[in-house]
């Protein structure tokens, strides 16, 4: 499985769709215990008595080659005979839980009213389904993403799937993020001297990374820990590959380019990966602490998801 020779461990944080393909790619790479990746859990939200983690599902649907490629998000080969029958009896379906998906969020329901930590729950799951990376939400306490709208503050599905993104964004909020501790495992993996990288995947800086980021002690473990960290930026030539992150730039009056992914990481960042569309920006990001390169960054099928997480992992050789 791992074609790669690269040396040590690697910590990728992810959000949904973006970072599930980097975090695919990287698995390609890697043998699986090189491998942590960590989800946020911003977009959870307890629905028809379930708790649904999306990231973590999109995450774990990508490793397990099983997700819905065309979709973004679920399963492929889905059924939709339950929402049907839900719609029928008047219930809620503007959040669609396919057949076999909801599987999986009736599982983890029941494995954390059982008393298991989101973490002990998604461990679970992804040994089921055959994942060897370990897979881990952010923090197993409750952090819910709230989004600032002119229409005022919306839960993060309700603003993206059941209002479609419409609403303008004018901040964003994580609910429970000052009481949170941030997941253990994360935090031992930072500190192990055989960590190679850190990527932040190619996700929404304001919704999928930054609640990572804000957890109590995140960014100072991640200033403290030698290994480089890298983002790849999740906007191509002016646009979002997928997702409402160039929107919500627009709206937030910041230029939409990956110029502002590096900003808003700021400091953090010891190496950041363009698109090669965007390979002129190159000199306005590089700085003496921050290196730049470009890549092929919009993973369409396996081997551009190998390629670009072979780019990112030979980029932190470089800069280790
Ligand atoms: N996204 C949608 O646009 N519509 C849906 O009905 C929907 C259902 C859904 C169910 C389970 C799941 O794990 C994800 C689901 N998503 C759906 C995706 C999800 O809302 C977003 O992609 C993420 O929260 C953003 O990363």
């Amino acid at each position: 499985m791992s074609a790669s020779n690269f040396k040590g461990k690697v910590v990728a944080l992810s959000g949904g769709v973006g970072g599930a393909k980097l975090a695919q790619g990287l698995a390609q790479c890697l043998a699986p215990e090189q491998l942590l990746i960590v989800a946020n859990t911003g977009d959870d939200f307890e629905h028809l008595g379930l708790t649904i983690s999306p990231d973590l599902d999109s995450v774990m649907y990508a490793l397990a080659g099983i997700n819905d490629s065309q979709r973004g998000w679920g399963l492929a080969g889905e059924s939709w005979q339950a929402m049907a029958a839900l719609e029928r009896l008047r219930g809620e379906t503007w959040f669609r839980l396919g057949d076999r998906d909801l599987a999986t969020h009736l599982q983890r329901s029941q494995l954390l009213r059982q008393g298991r930590s989101l973490t002990e729950a998604t461990a679970a799951l992804c040994r089921a389904l055959g994942i060897g990376p370990q897979l881990i939400p952010m923090s197993d306490d409750p952090v819910r993403t709230l989004v600032a709208t002119a229409a005022g503050e919306l839960a993060f599905q309700h603003y993206f799937v059941r209002e479609q993104c419409e609403p303008a964004v004018t901040g964003f909020r994580f609910d429970g993020i000052e009481r949170s501790t941030p997941n253990p495992l994360w935090l031992q993996w930072l500190a192990d001297p055989e960590l190679a990288a850190v990527i932040i995947c190619p996700s929404n800086p304001f919704v999928s990374v930054d609640p990572m980021l804000q957890l109590p002690g995140v960014r100072q473990a991640l200033r403290d820990c030698p290994a480089p960290l890298i983002a790849v930026s999740p906007i191509v030539a002016g646009a979002a590959i997928k997702g409402p992150a160039a929107k919500m730039m627009a709206e937030l009056k910041l230029p939409c380019s990956a110029h502002s992914v590096a900003e808003h990481y700021g400091e953090l960042l010891d190496g950041f990966v363009l698109d090669e569309a965007d390979a002129e920006l190159i000199p306005s990001i590089a700085s003496d602490s921050l290196a730049v390169t470009a890549a092929a960054s919009v993973m369409r099928d396996a081997d551009s998801k190998r390629a670009l997480a072979q780019r990112v992992l030979d980029f932190a050789t470089a800069l280790a």
